[in-house]
């Protein structure tokens, strides 16, 4: 990666003075905080969209293309560079408490156990990304930040990577370095993974190269964003299951991610290929020259269904459990630990495929609207359905939310994000959507509203949305 100061940093640069009206009051309560905290004015701000994911679940780690668009809701900084060589970091909301650090202990403050993946170490990882690719001549400034953001957290829509992603950006402007959005989108990811979770980077892609007006199809192996076009009839509405999860809290994300590399590794040494080099689901593909549908037969043919030990797996492989183990992916996992390989291979196969005809039914030129919403609706019902079955990582209440919004009138409904909570996305008819909106509240305000949450926050339109942008002064 190379960071040219000739360049032109794509990422957009707004003045300050024009960011509407909305976007304007934001940037005034937090200059306030910053000011109030650090006693200078800030010196730029830096805006970063959450995303809903629209199809293509838990694909992007395996290769396979998916299809976000990022949304209004968003994380904004307000960042000063500072003289002496600390980060400091406040947030509008309290129950973020204020940390600060010397440049140098960045990694030793990630790594800190204590309680857990704490809001600044999301920060920190950003902050370390950006100085890893910044050239070594460059001495790094250090950093006064004041964050605010109106995403919903551990909910699937991608606060976690607004946050990293806004970090990156910050340091890499404080810093005058210039990357394109590419390169910020694939630095994003790479710096995310030092939280823990080993993500494939559909949301720092969709964080910086979403576009407003359309969704993306994010290919990666390089890294491609693609927009497509939705039904003028179609509106997706975003509903929460009052569950939440963090990702970086639990090994459930990382399991998955570990299941579909055995998966892929197990199915190239059954078809005599060689599988050490095989990391993805879509490399196994690759070397065997088949189709989605063909791989979707192997997977039943060559996988069982009885979860695998790694004693059977490294049988499968013809390896050791210890030389399996040499995988840091694998590391944090005990000899217990049991895999489930034929089920999310299969989900992972056919999801990509849904994807495939996601995009062909949005870019086919000859299918009525109705015809094109219900085939859409279809296809997001089927992706649930396998997230459900298949991939294990609904939620009771995600179910039935998505029960609920079916019921509502939604043409199709599924989950958002990674998922074991969090968001529902469901495509409503235009003409439908208001009614659609009111029952489905209506049916939440009588099942309870949680502690914490708001009726009128659990269900909202979206609309696709720009992806991030450098406020200056
Ligand atoms: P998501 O599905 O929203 O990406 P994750 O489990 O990946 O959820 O991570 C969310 C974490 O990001 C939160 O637990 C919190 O630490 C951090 N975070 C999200 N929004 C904010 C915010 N506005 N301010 C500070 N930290 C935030
Ligand atoms: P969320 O739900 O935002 O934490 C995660 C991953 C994505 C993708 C989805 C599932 C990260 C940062 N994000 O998203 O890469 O795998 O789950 O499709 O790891
Ligand atoms: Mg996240």
């Amino acid at each position: 990666m190379s960071a040219n100061k000739e360049r032109i940093c794509d990422v957009e640069q707004v003045p300050v003075s024009q960011p509407g009206e909305k976007l304007s009051r934001r940037i005034a309560a937090l200059t306030d905080h910053f000011q109030s905290k650090y006693n200078v004015k800030p010196a730029f701000f830096v805006r970063v969209p959450g995303r809903v994911n629209l199809i293509g679940e838990h694909i992007d780690y395996c290769g396979y293309a998916v299809c976000p668009m990022a949304i209004e809701q968003h994380i904004l900084l307000a960042v000063a560079p500072s003289k002496d060589k600390i980060i400091q970091l406040t947030n509008i909301e309290p129950k973020y408490k204020d940390f600060k650090c010397n440049l140098k202990d960045i990694d030793v403050c990630i790594k800190h156990a204590g309680s857990g993946p704490d809001w600044y170490k999301y920060f920190l990882c950003g902050v370390k990304g950006a100085l890893e690719a910044i050239p070594e001549e460059c001495v790094p400034t250090g950093i006064l930040a004041a964050v605010w953001g109106n995403i919903a957290p551990n909910s699937g829509l991608s606060s976690s990577s607004a946050l990293v992603s806004a970090a990156v950006l910050s340091t890499v402007h404080a810093n005058h370095q210039r990357f394109t959005k590419r390169e910020l989108a694939t630095l994003s990811a790479d710096a995310e993974r030092y939280i823990g979770t080993q993500g494939g980077g559909m949301d720092q892609a969709i964080a910086f190269l979403g576009k407003a007006g359309s969704a993306m199809l994010i290919e990666f192996n390089p890294l491609r964003g693609t927009d497509v076009t939705l039904p003028e009839s179609a509106v997706f509405v975003i509903a929460h299951s009052q569950a939440c999860h963090n990702k970086a809290a639990t090994s459930d994300f990382n399991l998955r991610v570990a299941e579909c590399r055995l998966a892929a590794q197990v199915i190239a040494k059954k078809r005599s290929k060689p599988w050490e080099h095989v990391l993805k689901l879509i490399d196994a593909q690759k070397s065997l020259g088949m189709s989605l549908d063909e791989m979707a037969c192997v997977v039943t043919t060559d996988l069982h269904e009885e979860p695998y030990t790694l004693n059977e797996i490294s049988e499968c492989l013809d390896t050791t459990i210890a030389k399996l183990k040499e995988s840091p992916l694998l590391q944090p996992f005990n000899d217990a630990q049991t895999f489930k390989l034929k089920q999310r291979a299969l989900h992972v196969y056919q999801e990509a495929a849904r994807v495939i005809e996601f995009q062909r039914i949005n870019e086919a030129k000859n299918i009525a609207e109705d015809e094109r919403l219900r085939r859409l609706g279809e296809l997001m019902s089927a992706s649930h359905e396998s997230l459900h079955k298949l991939y294990e990582c609904s939620h009771p209440r995600v179910d039935l939310l998505v029960s609920k919004a079916m019921a509502c009138g939604a043409l199709g409904a599924r989950l958002t994000g990674a998922g074991w909570g969090g968001c529902v996305v469901a495509i409503v008819k235009k003409d439908r959507v208001s009614q659609f909106v009111d029952t489905l509240k209506e049916q939440i305000r009588q099942s309870g509203i949680e502690e914490g949450f708001k009726l009128d926050d659990l269900v909202f339109l979206t609309e696709s949305n720009q992806g991030a942008a450098i406020y200056t002064i």
